[in-house]
């Protein structure tokens, strides 16, 4: 018979002190990864980008500005508290996939598409989707189209390595219409191809191919056409193997997110120091108790939002200029399909 004393009690103590053990390993600070271990020793993250007015570009200075890029910034001022502790380097849509995966940058902020294929096969973690996009198709003007479908027999570019390829094959296969697809890998090729009337039309993501129009030689004769042919959820995109990585940039976009529903802005930010609210005094480190418990500095959502802004505010600062409005990327309670999960 077994007693207090005996194995049993003895083997209840082992498992409670193991128990203990990982627990402390698994919270705060000793639970990194290779990503993050590597970002610290390296002092600044590497963000694969794209060059798409309004969500990366460099401005005359060099500088990169950006819908994107403020989310790059925002992962800086979370790890380092500094909003400079950020490279971005642009890349192929061909080549940042792999270049990911060899662990040359630390995410992708590039307007990548999450598919089952790129987490399965690739590998491939997403934080939220910071973008709710389709895809579209930009055409001159002068042909006369007002849908895709029109385009039956026409020369079609694609940029090689992005989800366009398999959309468009699918929607002309789909729709028992034929078409040419011509792929090409470098931006400035692929819209060259459209100047030069090499194809007749290219296909991209829709926040893409309304930016590169602005780039256009004679933007007022081309049009894209207001069909989406697919669903482009667009995330920050990282490797696998690292999941306090992976929480920092869901966190980072959920404050955001969370700040906007909140009525908390870079502006008005201080005032909210003095809310009496606990929830935003845990989400802005007034009560340091939430940023201790996952590790980061008690006020690395506050720096966030004082320095970015919540999530209007960047989408306003980049995208309205250009034309863009909300839409899917309202708020939940405006109607939308953003959500923070609770920070609590
Ligand atoms: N969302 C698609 C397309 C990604 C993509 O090509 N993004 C655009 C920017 S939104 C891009 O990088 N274009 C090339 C460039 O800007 O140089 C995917 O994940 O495959």
């Amino acid at each position: 018979m077994e007693t207090a004393t005996g194995p049993s009690a003895r083997w209840r103590k082992v498992l409670a002190a193991t128990l203990v053990l990982v627990t402390g390993l698994l919270s705060g600070t000793a639970f990194a990864g290779p990503t993050l271990d590597k970002i610290k020793e390296r002092g600044n993250i590497k963000v694969g980008v794209g060059t798409t007015p309004g969500f990366f570009s460099p401005d005359s200075n060099g500088r990169w500005q950006g819908f994107f890029i403020d989310y790059g910034r925002a992962l800086a001022i979370a790890v380092f508290g500094d909003q400079e502790k950020v490279e971005f380097t642009n890349s192929s849509p061909q080549q940042r996939l792999p270049a990911l995966q060899a662990g040359e940058f630390d995410v992708l902020l590039s307007g990548v598409t999450v598919t089952i294929t790129r987490a399965f096969q690739l590998g491939f973690h997403f934080g939220p989707t910071i973008f709710y996009d389709g895809q579209g198709i930009l055409v001159r003007k002068d042909l006369g189209v007002t849908k895709a479908a029109e385009l039956d027999g026409a020369t079609i570019g694609v940029q090689s390595g992005t989800t366009g390829e398999l959309n468009i094959a699918d929607f002309f296969r789909k729709t028992g219409k034929k078409f040419t697809p011509v792929t090409i890998e470098d931006t400035g090729e692929f819209i060259n191809a459209l100047e030069s009337g090499r194809v007749d039309a290219i296909t991209q993501d829709s926040s893409d191919l309304v930016g590169k129009r602005t780039q256009l030689k004679a933007p007022d004769d081309y049009v894209v056409l207001p069909e989406r042919l697919s669903k482009e959820p667009l995330a920050p995109a990282i490797a696998g193997g690292d999941d306090r990585w992976l929480e920092i940039v869901n966190w980072t976009v959920n404050a955001t997110i969370q700040a906007e529903e909140w009525g908390i802005t870079s502006a008005n930010v201080d005032e909210f120091l003095k809310s009496e609210d606990p929830a935003v005094q845990r989400f802005l480190g007034v009560d340091p108790s939430l940023g201790q418990a996952i590790g980061l500095d008690p006020k690395w959502a506050y720096n966030i939002i004082k320095t970015v802004g919540n999530y209007g505010e960047i989408f306003d600062r980049h995208l309205k200029p250009l034309g863009w409005e909300r839409g899917y990327n309202r708020l939940w309670t405006d109607g939308g399909l953003l959500y923070s999960p609770p920070f609590r």
